[in-house]
């Protein structure tokens, strides 16, 4: 995979020379290119912003060194493409933005299937709009938000998406199979974890997880999913495909308070307050 991201803040990302995703670079699995959006400026000020039309608080980013930089990075693209004899597919061009669609695990699959993804970060209160209308000319355009709060800029943002996305490239996570076990990739919370002493400051570890039984370990693992995701994040439980549960399966969400129907769970109505 290619990655470039457009910033007036290049050191902010830094933090992608390190851990897991710096190793993935140097080991050839990742393209990573940061682009200082002020080269792409012409005039002696390097001016990346302007004030907004109709008024109103704060600065607005102008477009014409958006549009220089993202078709530098197009054109880079599609020559590309073009000296290995392959019809050049639009790159997606995420635009972090607490405006977009949200950011989740199932996103990040679907974006770590991409050729190239540029990212956009937006500093002050926005990017003229027109450049996200122009930019679908060469990008499959994706304005992206993490979450329902908002932040000063987009890199902190791209920091996270890259993070989420790179793990998933083939052969960045050494045992594929933790990728597997973990929050989100079957729609649930994780379970918790223990390690060594079996008792700490007189805190057993769940005698289960000692027995050795390792059938008992995967249903007790599955309800501790249930419980946790019910009290934490009952609007994941709405999505669940209850299909294929196990009678014992049905009697841990019948305990928590919901009962399936037509392979949906739903919320008993006596059944109180959500945790
Ligand atoms: Cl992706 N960008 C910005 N600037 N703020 C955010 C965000 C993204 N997601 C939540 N808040």
């Amino acid at each position: 995979m290619r990655i470039d991201v457009v910033s007036i803040f290049p050191e902010y990302l830094a933090p992608l020379e390190l851990s897991l995703i710096g190793k993935a670079r140097q080991d050839g699995l990742l393209e990573l290119n940061v682009h200082d959006l002020r080269t792409f400026t012409t005039d002696k000020h390097r001016t990346v912003d302007d004030t907004p039309y109709g008024g109103g608080a704060g600065m607005v980013m102008k477009p014409e060194p958006w549009a220089q930089a993202l078709e530098s990075i197009a054109g880079n693209a599609a020559v590309g493409a073009a000296s290995q004899g392959v019809p050049a597919k639009k790159p997606v061009l995420i635009v972090p933005s607490p405006a977009g669609e949200r950011f989740n695990q199932a996103l990040a699959y679907e974006l770590a299937e991409e050729e190239q993804l540029v990212f956009a970060c937006g500093r002050y209160e926005g990017i003229d709009e027109r450049v996200i209308e122009w930019a679908a000319e060469h990008f499959a355009v994706r304005p992206i938000s993490l979450g329902d709060y908002v932040l000063n800029g987009g890199e902190v943002a791209v920091l996270a998406m890259v993070e989420a996305i790179g793990r998933l490239l083939p052969g960045v996570v050494g045992n594929p199979e933790s990728l597997v076990e973990e929050s989100h990739s079957d729609g649930l919370l994780e379970y918790p974890v223990y390690t060594k002493p079996s008792s700490w400051r007189d805190r057993e570890v769940p005698a289960v997880l000692l027995s050795g039984n390792h059938g008992k370990i995967a249903q007790w693992r599955r309800h501790e999913q249930y419980r946790r995701t019910a009290e934490r994040r009952p609007d994941l439980l709405a999505e669940f495909d209850a299909g294929g549960l196990t009678r014992a399966d049905r009697a841990a969400f019948g305990e928590l308070g919901y009962d399936v129907v037509d392979r949906q769970l739903r919320r008993r109505p006596d059944s109180g307050d959500p945790a």
